[in-house]
């Protein structure tokens, strides 16, 4: 589906004509992937729209530049405002947004150092990202024969845009085949993640995802899930995952910021069956927190308009 288009992108602090918010094609990041990025949602809440965890998801914006020496002319503080600046002027209510820091125009080679780091930040109205069928029943997955980058190769901690690359083949190849999604294994054989989400198993009555060292990106939507499931008095634990342990699981579910919490119906054909107790009840405290409906998780909505 084409990026449904808004008025103004925010570019290195100014609000740019959508149709102007251009680069060179010799610009650095789009010849080596050297760029990192963020996906963030605004929702529709009583107070107006909200950023869901808007500083987290921009300080880990920063974290990704850090490792790899990228030095980003603008503080937290500051992009957090650009981010709010930019969906009050495009007055939409719910949005995603993708701020993204770049190596510019007028350097190339593979040394990065000298070169120019641009920043813009652009939103627009994005719905369900799996498919609402997804939501409500489930998606099936296959595990990809591509393996996740191993954290000496590229750190899977950072959300570089060059390592995308290997999602995206993970992504064509279980489409192709004829499932939803993909679950990318590390180089020793574990689950680590999704193409774009993090993955959690149900059994035996615990809530169990990959640890951070499996390769998996330390997921605002999995930290925010794992609150809620504790929170409704689950036991949820970061365990090493084999194929099998997909296989046999009571419920499994996949969270993003994109896909939001997605029920996993079958793993290579093995069936798991609709969504079940935990992950409905997870998934309700999920949507009626990003709604601003939950007292308690009501600091995660950072409101662009001071009220
Ligand atoms: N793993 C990967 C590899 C990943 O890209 C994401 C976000 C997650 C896990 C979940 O992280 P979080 O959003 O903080 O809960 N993927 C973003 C990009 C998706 C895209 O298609 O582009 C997103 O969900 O916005």
């Amino acid at each position: 589906m084409p990026i449904q288009k808004v008025d103004k992108i925010w570019m290195d602090g100014e609000l740019v004509d959508w149709d102007d918010a251009k680069i060179h094609v010799l610009t650095h990041t789009l010849h080596y992937g050297s760029g990192v990025f963020e996906g963030i949602r605004a929702y529709h809440t009583p107070g107006g729209p909200a950023v869901f965890r808007l500083t987290d998801h921009i300080r880990r914006l920063l974290q990704s530049a850090k490792m790899l020496m990228i030095e980003s002319p603008y503080s937290v503080e500051q992009l957090v405002e650009a981010t709010k600046e930019t969906v009050r002027v495009n007055n939409v209510d719910a949005c995603y947004i993708r701020p993204l820091i770049y190596l510019g125009y007028g350097e190339m080679g593979l040394n990065p150092l000298p070169c120019t780091v641009n920043v813009s930040i652009a939103v627009w109205p994005w719905g369900t990202y799996l498919g609402e069928e997804g939501i409500r029943h489930g998606v099936r997955m296959k595990v990809s024969s591509w393996r996740r980058q191993d954290p000496n190769m590229i750190p899977p901690a950072a959300k570089v845009t060059g390592l995308y690359v290997n999602s995206s083949l993970a992504k064509v190849d279980a489409l192709k085949a004829g499932y939803d999604e993909a679950i990318l294994l590390n180089t020793q054989g574990h689950v680590s993640e999704c193409t774009g989400e993090n993955l959690f198993v149900v059994k035996g009555g615990r809530i169990i995802t990959p640890p951070l060292s499996a390769g998996a990106l330390d997921g605002i939507t999995r930290d925010s899930i794992m609150v809620i499931a504790r929170d409704l008095g689950y036991e949820v634990v970061e365990e090493n995952l084999l194929r099998s342990d997909l296989y046999i699981a009571d419920e499994a579910f996949l969270t993003g910021t994109a896909a939001e919490v997605v029920p996993i119906r079958a793993v290579d054909d093995r069936v798991i069956g609709e969504p079940g107790e935990v992950t409905r009840k997870i998934q309700e405290m999920y949507f009626a927190t990003i709604r601003g409906e939950v007292e308690t998780y009501k600091g995660w909505l950072e409101h662009v308009r001071s009220t």
